[in-house]
Parts: structure tokens; sequence; C-alpha cells
């Protein structure tokens, strides 16, 4: 059937981001509540549009990347069950829109910039009026790396101590990095993945190393801080990357284990570390999935580049314009 609009409209934008300290482990599953504090860094441009309208057409639609989506699908049904977390019983069927510009190629996942951007519109389509720090305690109630999509810039999701989770929220750090470049260097698809709630459950339940992960956490957040404020690469770079393996040493040391990496990360990994011994100061990340996120300044750009041939200028972001 057909939706038309009858007035109340509401569309926002949310950038995707990328952890410099990870969030891995929770202490409460309903809530999206963190074991461990994270910084990330957002991507501009990079994320997830979405608009909401009222319907007569009776029932709710969702539909991604100008599809049209089932409503058993699992996608249609966590979008409606957050919505409804918001909506009181009698109101009227909305249609809900979600547009991705993160390069597909990038192999980027978009749950972070899509419950952001979703919690931003509902916060003008029902004209909540609500402060920042609230949306992003609500965003994480999506998806826990939501909370930090809210805002642009480095981000700091704090974990919080409360029980109702509303101090477990992201604030954006006052510090700005012009010649910061990230790299989506996508190296391997397919290969069905353990989704990031269920890979954070096993790794808290089985895995011996976790222990101390948090501890780890908590020093590298604090440290990649101190790195921002001295726009000092290195240091940023060297604790980022020993951050995201160490979180990938403890998913490794689960049970059933848990590798996100393909034999083409493991070969990437070793063409940065060999251009970093040529003596560019370039760093790798890697989230729930086989691909990197490399980190550099633009003055090692012409060399990334060179190195990373498969790098598009759709791939390479300037989060500060
Ligand atoms: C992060 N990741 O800090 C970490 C690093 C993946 C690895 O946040 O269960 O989709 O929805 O709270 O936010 C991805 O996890 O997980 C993530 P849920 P989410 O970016």
């Amino acid at each position: 059937t057909e939706s038309t609009q009858l007035g109340t409209a509401a569309e926002a934008f949310a950038p995707s981001n990328i952890a410099l300290c990870k969030y891995w482990g929770k202490r409460e599953a309903e809530l999206n509540l963190p074991i461990n504090g994270s910084l990330s860094i957002s991507l501009g441009e990079l994320g997830s549009r979405t608009s909401i309208v009222e319907s007569d057409s009776g029932s709710d639609q969702v539909y991604l990347n100008d599809k049209l989506i089932e409503p058993t699908d699992r996608f249609a049904t966590k979008v409606i069950s957050f919505l409804n977390l918001f909506r009181r019983e009698l109101q009227q069927p909305v249609v809900i829109k979600t547009v991705n510009n993160i390069p597909t190629a990038a192999g980027l996942a978009s749950s972070a910039s899509g419950f952001a951007a979703l919690m931003l519109a509902i916060n003008d389509f029902y004209r909540f009026g609500l402060g920042n720090e609230v949306l992003s305690a609500f965003a994480r109630m999506g998806s826990g790396s939501a909370s930090r999509s809210v805002f642009q810039g480095f981000v700091e999701w704090q974990k919080g101590l409360r029980e109702d989770g509303m101090d477990s929220c992201a604030q954006r750090l006052d510090l700005e990095w012009q010649g910061f470049r990230i790299g989506l260097l996508k190296v391997a698809t397919g290969a069905k993945k353990v989704d990031s709630r269920a890979g954070m459950q096993r790794t808290v339940e089985s895995a011996p190393l976790y222990q101390a992960w948090p501890e780890q956490a908590a020093k590298d957040l604090q440290t990649i801080k101190r790195a921002i404020e001295d726009k000092d690469i290195e240091l940023l770079g060297q604790t980022a990357e020993q951050n995201a393996l160490s979180m990938h040493a403890t998913m490794i040391g689960s049970w059933p284990p848990l590798l996100y990496w393909q034999p083409e990360s493991v070969a990437a990994m070793h063409r940065v570390w060999e251009l970093r011994a040529l003596g560019v100061p370039v760093y790798l990340t890697m989230d729930a999935g086989p691909n990197l996120k490399l980190l550099f300044t633009a003055e090692y750009e012409a060399q990334v580049r060179d190195a990373f041939p498969e790098l598009t200028d759709l791939d390479l972001v300037a989060p500060f314009g």
C-alpha cells in the first residue's frame, strides 16, 4: 500500500564512528551498559540519514537504502522495537527510512550511525526536546556504539555507574586535529560473522584473558586522550593499535574461539607494519570484522595511498573537514 504523509515529519543525520579505545563487554545486556569506557572518532559526512513520517497505511513501514524491508526481518523489528520505547500505544503508524552513505566497499557496520540518527529523528518527530547527553544514553539502548555517534569529532563514552544507565552516555571532547586521517581498508567480504552482542557475551563468559581488559582499556583511554591533546600520532597510533589487538586477543582466547580475521586481514596487517618499518607513522585498528582502519596524518597521505592503492577517495576520511 502507498503511504502518504500526514504532516508530522522529521529527519536526522548521524555519523559512523571508529573506536580508538574499544567497547568490548557488557555489564548489563538489556540497556547495553558497558564494562569499560571507550573513545572514538566520528566520520564526518559518512553515516546514516533517517526520516520518520506519519503514515495512513495502517501499519509501520521500514525502508533501508530505499528498499522496503519485510516487517518480520531482524532489521525492521529492531527499528520498530526501538521506536516503541518512545511511542505511546495509540499513536499513529509511521514510515521510517534509513539511508547509509558509508561506502559499502568499506565494510563498516552501520548500527552505530543508524540508531543515533533514529534517536535524533525520534526526538524531533515527537518534539521531546532532549539534550544531547540524554539522546546519547537513549541511542545506547539501540546499540552501544550508537551512544558515540550522536556527536562529531573525538567522543568519549563514559561507562557510568548508575543502574538505570542514564550516566552511561557519550560526550564530545573539546579537541580538534585538522590533520588526522582515517583510511577504511576493506580486505575481505562474506564470512558470516558472530554479531558484537553475541561475541562480547562469549568473551566475557569464557575468556580468562578478559580479566585484564577493563584495566587496560581504562589506561589506554587516558593515554589516547593525552595523545590527541598533544597531536602525537605515534602515541595515539601505538595505543589504539595495541588496544584493538588486545581486544582481539580476548576474543581469540574465548571458547569456542572467536576470530574475526581472514587471511587477507593478516596480510594487510603485515603491509601496515612494513610501511611503518620504512618510517611512515601509520597504525591499524580493527573491529568485529575482517577489515582494517588505518590511522595516520595528512602529511603521510601520499605514502599511505601509494602503499594501499585500493583506498579510494571515499575510503579516506578527514574527520575535521
Ligand atoms: C567499538 N564494537 O567500540 C566496538 C569494537 C565492535 C568492536 O561497538 O551489542 O554494535 O549493539 O551494543 O555497539 C560494536 O558493537 O554492540 C562495537 P551492541 P555494537 O566500536
